[in-house]
Protein backbone atom coordinates (compact mmCIF):
# COMPACT_ATOMS: atom_id res chain seq x y z
CA UNK A 1 0.00 0.00 0.00
CA UNK A 2 1.36 3.15 -1.07
CA UNK A 3 1.67 6.11 1.39
CA UNK A 4 -1.26 8.00 -0.82
CA UNK A 5 -4.05 5.67 0.76
CA UNK A 6 -2.99 4.61 4.22
CA UNK A 7 -4.03 5.88 6.93
CA UNK A 8 -1.48 7.38 9.87
CA UNK A 9 -1.59 7.84 13.83
CA UNK A 10 -0.34 11.48 15.34
CA UNK A 11 1.56 10.68 18.13
CA UNK A 12 0.81 14.26 19.98
CA UNK A 13 -1.46 15.99 22.73
CA UNK A 14 -3.96 17.82 22.02
CA UNK A 15 -2.43 20.66 23.40
CA UNK A 16 1.10 20.42 21.55
CA UNK A 17 1.79 23.65 19.43
CA UNK A 18 3.73 21.53 17.25
CA UNK A 19 0.98 18.61 17.27
CA UNK A 20 -1.24 21.92 16.20
CA UNK A 21 0.74 22.60 13.50
CA UNK A 22 0.01 18.92 11.87
CA UNK A 23 -3.49 19.02 12.59
CA UNK A 24 -4.22 22.27 10.77
CA UNK A 25 -2.10 20.96 7.97
CA UNK A 26 -3.90 17.41 7.92
CA UNK A 27 -6.72 19.68 7.57
CA UNK A 28 -6.12 22.20 5.05
CA UNK A 29 -5.00 19.22 3.28
CA UNK A 30 -8.03 17.30 3.19
CA UNK A 31 -6.32 14.52 5.37
CA UNK A 32 -7.87 14.98 8.89
CA UNK A 33 -9.90 11.81 8.34
CA UNK A 34 -6.86 9.65 7.70
CA UNK A 35 -5.36 11.05 10.87
CA UNK A 36 -6.02 9.66 14.10
CA UNK A 37 -4.43 11.61 17.38
CA UNK A 38 -3.39 9.02 19.68
CA UNK A 39 -1.71 11.64 22.76
CA UNK A 40 1.58 10.79 23.89
CA UNK A 41 3.01 11.75 27.44
CA UNK A 42 6.60 12.63 27.03
CA UNK A 43 7.82 12.27 30.80
CA UNK A 44 6.45 8.63 31.07
CA UNK A 45 9.94 6.37 30.02
CA UNK A 46 7.43 3.68 29.30
CA UNK A 47 5.44 5.30 26.47
CA UNK A 48 6.17 4.17 23.39
CA UNK A 49 6.66 7.08 21.90
CA UNK A 50 10.73 7.20 22.95
CA UNK A 51 10.67 4.21 21.01
CA UNK A 52 9.11 6.19 17.74
CA UNK A 53 10.96 9.21 18.38
CA UNK A 54 14.27 8.42 20.45
CA UNK A 55 14.02 12.32 20.86
CA UNK A 56 11.06 11.79 22.84
CA UNK A 57 9.23 14.62 21.59
CA UNK A 58 5.78 14.83 19.80
CA UNK A 59 4.15 15.08 17.15
CA UNK A 60 5.82 11.89 15.55
CA UNK A 61 3.71 10.70 12.84
CA UNK A 62 3.23 6.77 12.43
CA UNK A 63 2.88 4.81 8.69
CA UNK A 64 0.68 1.10 8.99
CA UNK A 65 4.34 -0.31 8.71
CA UNK A 66 5.20 1.46 12.05
CA UNK A 67 7.57 3.82 9.91
CA UNK A 68 8.04 7.34 11.95
CA UNK A 69 8.36 10.28 10.75
CA UNK A 70 9.27 13.76 12.96
CA UNK A 71 9.58 16.57 13.16
CA UNK A 72 6.19 18.65 12.67
CA UNK A 73 8.15 20.39 9.86
CA UNK A 74 8.66 16.95 8.10
CA UNK A 75 5.35 15.36 9.05
CA UNK A 76 3.61 18.77 7.62
CA UNK A 77 6.06 17.88 4.18
CA UNK A 78 5.45 14.28 3.98
CA UNK A 79 1.39 14.97 4.78
CA UNK A 80 1.60 17.41 1.82
CA UNK A 81 3.80 14.97 -0.87
CA UNK A 82 0.63 12.63 0.49
CA UNK A 83 -2.00 14.91 -0.69
CA UNK A 84 -0.41 15.83 -4.22
CA UNK A 85 -0.11 19.22 -2.86
CA UNK A 86 2.02 22.06 -3.23
CA UNK A 87 -0.70 24.61 -1.04
CA UNK A 88 1.63 25.06 2.35
CA UNK A 89 5.07 25.37 1.03
CA UNK A 90 6.70 25.20 -2.70
CA UNK A 91 8.45 22.23 -3.69
CA UNK A 92 11.57 24.00 -4.99
CA UNK A 93 13.19 27.35 -5.67
CA UNK A 94 13.60 30.44 -3.68
CA UNK A 95 10.00 30.64 -2.30
CA UNK A 96 10.65 27.22 -0.77
CA UNK A 97 13.21 28.80 1.58
CA UNK A 98 12.27 31.64 2.22
CA UNK A 99 8.96 30.02 3.62
CA UNK A 100 10.53 27.27 5.23
CA UNK A 101 13.23 29.94 6.66
CA UNK A 102 9.87 32.47 8.16
CA UNK A 103 8.17 29.01 9.57
CA UNK A 104 11.77 28.02 11.37
CA UNK A 105 11.85 31.45 12.81
CA UNK A 106 7.64 31.15 13.71
CA UNK A 107 8.72 27.93 15.27
CA UNK A 108 11.51 29.56 17.12
CA UNK A 109 9.14 31.24 19.40
CA UNK A 110 7.65 28.26 19.76
CA UNK A 111 10.39 26.57 20.78
CA UNK A 112 11.79 29.62 23.20
CA UNK A 113 8.35 29.54 24.76
CA UNK A 114 8.24 25.98 25.41
CA UNK A 115 11.55 26.54 27.27
CA UNK A 116 10.02 29.22 29.31
CA UNK A 117 7.49 26.92 30.21
CA UNK A 118 9.79 24.03 30.79
CA UNK A 119 12.02 25.99 33.04
CA UNK A 120 9.25 26.97 35.53
CA UNK A 121 7.67 23.39 35.36
CA UNK A 122 11.01 21.34 35.91
CA UNK A 123 13.08 23.43 38.32
CA UNK A 124 11.85 24.04 42.12
CA UNK A 125 10.57 27.45 43.07
CA UNK A 126 13.14 30.00 43.42
CA UNK A 127 16.33 27.98 41.51
CA UNK A 128 14.71 29.20 37.98
CA UNK A 129 16.95 30.79 35.83
CA UNK A 130 16.31 34.47 35.55
CA UNK A 131 19.14 34.81 33.16
CA UNK A 132 18.14 32.23 31.19
CA UNK A 133 14.28 33.25 31.17
CA UNK A 134 15.54 36.64 29.61
CA UNK A 135 17.68 34.45 26.85
CA UNK A 136 14.66 32.84 25.87
CA UNK A 137 12.45 36.41 26.01
CA UNK A 138 15.00 37.76 23.57
CA UNK A 139 14.74 35.02 21.35
CA UNK A 140 10.73 35.81 21.09
CA UNK A 141 11.10 39.22 20.53
CA UNK A 142 13.31 39.36 18.44
CA UNK A 143 11.44 37.13 16.46
CA UNK A 144 8.12 38.45 17.34
CA UNK A 145 9.35 42.19 15.85
CA UNK A 146 10.43 40.23 12.81
CA UNK A 147 6.93 39.01 12.10
CA UNK A 148 5.46 42.26 13.51
CA UNK A 149 7.07 44.39 10.53
CA UNK A 150 6.09 42.28 8.17
CA UNK A 151 2.79 39.96 8.62
CA UNK A 152 2.37 37.08 6.36
CA UNK A 153 -0.96 37.41 4.72
CA UNK A 154 -3.56 36.82 6.44
CA UNK A 155 -5.72 35.04 4.12
CA UNK A 156 -3.00 32.51 2.59
CA UNK A 157 -2.92 29.49 4.72
CA UNK A 158 0.75 27.85 4.42
CA UNK A 159 3.69 26.44 6.40
CA UNK A 160 4.48 30.13 7.62
CA UNK A 161 0.98 31.01 8.38
CA UNK A 162 0.50 27.44 10.03
CA UNK A 163 3.88 27.73 12.60
CA UNK A 164 3.07 31.51 13.06
CA UNK A 165 -0.47 31.22 14.56
CA UNK A 166 0.68 27.84 16.63
CA UNK A 167 3.21 30.02 18.16
CA UNK A 168 0.87 32.92 19.09
CA UNK A 169 -1.60 30.59 20.38
CA UNK A 170 0.57 28.77 22.03
CA UNK A 171 1.79 32.55 23.94
CA UNK A 172 -1.83 33.64 24.22
CA UNK A 173 -2.56 29.88 26.32
CA UNK A 174 0.48 29.55 28.76
CA UNK A 175 1.68 33.14 28.97
CA UNK A 176 5.15 33.19 28.76
CA UNK A 177 5.51 36.48 27.75
CA UNK A 178 2.48 39.19 26.87
CA UNK A 179 2.81 39.91 23.27
CA UNK A 180 -0.50 41.41 22.31
CA UNK A 181 0.03 45.28 23.38
CA UNK A 182 3.00 45.69 21.72
CA UNK A 183 2.39 43.73 19.03
CA UNK A 184 -0.79 45.47 17.11
CA UNK A 185 -0.41 43.94 13.90
CA UNK A 186 0.39 40.50 14.99
CA UNK A 187 -2.98 41.16 16.67
CA UNK A 188 -4.42 42.02 13.99
CA UNK A 189 -2.40 39.47 11.33
CA UNK A 190 -4.20 36.05 14.33
CA UNK A 191 -7.90 37.46 13.97
CA UNK A 192 -7.53 37.78 10.29
CA UNK A 193 -5.79 34.69 9.92
CA UNK A 194 -8.76 32.61 12.27
CA UNK A 195 -11.21 34.01 10.32
CA UNK A 196 -9.75 33.01 6.68
CA UNK A 197 -8.68 29.50 8.09
CA UNK A 198 -11.22 27.86 10.67
CA UNK A 199 -8.55 24.97 11.19
CA UNK A 200 -7.06 27.54 13.65
CA UNK A 201 -9.85 27.38 15.72
CA UNK A 202 -10.66 23.58 15.10
CA UNK A 203 -7.67 22.51 16.79
CA UNK A 204 -7.72 24.58 19.73
CA UNK A 205 -7.28 22.19 22.25
CA UNK A 206 -10.67 22.84 23.92
CA UNK A 207 -12.38 22.14 20.77
CA UNK A 208 -10.79 19.05 20.11
N1 LIG B 1 11.18 20.65 16.45
C1 LIG B 1 10.14 19.82 17.02
C2 LIG B 1 9.79 20.31 18.42
C3 LIG B 1 8.83 19.36 19.11
C4 LIG B 1 8.66 19.69 20.59
O1 LIG B 1 9.45 20.42 21.20
N2 LIG B 1 7.59 19.14 21.16
C5 LIG B 1 7.34 19.28 22.57
C6 LIG B 1 5.86 19.32 22.86
S1 LIG B 1 5.02 20.66 22.03
C7 LIG B 1 7.88 18.06 23.29
O2 LIG B 1 7.77 16.96 22.80
N3 LIG B 1 8.46 18.27 24.48
C8 LIG B 1 8.93 17.22 25.33
C9 LIG B 1 10.40 17.12 25.39
O3 LIG B 1 11.12 17.99 24.83
O4 LIG B 1 10.89 16.17 26.00
C10 LIG B 1 8.92 19.81 16.08
O5 LIG B 1 8.79 20.74 15.27
O6 LIG B 1 8.13 18.86 16.10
Amino acid sequence: MSANDQSFVLRSTATSPFGRKVRIAAEVLGLSARVTLAPADTLDAKDTLRQQNPLGKMPCLLLEDGTAIYDSGVIVEFLQEVAGSEALVAASGPARYAALTLATLADGITDAALLMVYEKRFRDPGTQSERWLDHQRGKIARAMAAFEAAPPDPARTDIVAIGLSCALGYLDWRRPVQWRDNHPRLTAWLTAFARHEPAFERTRASNS
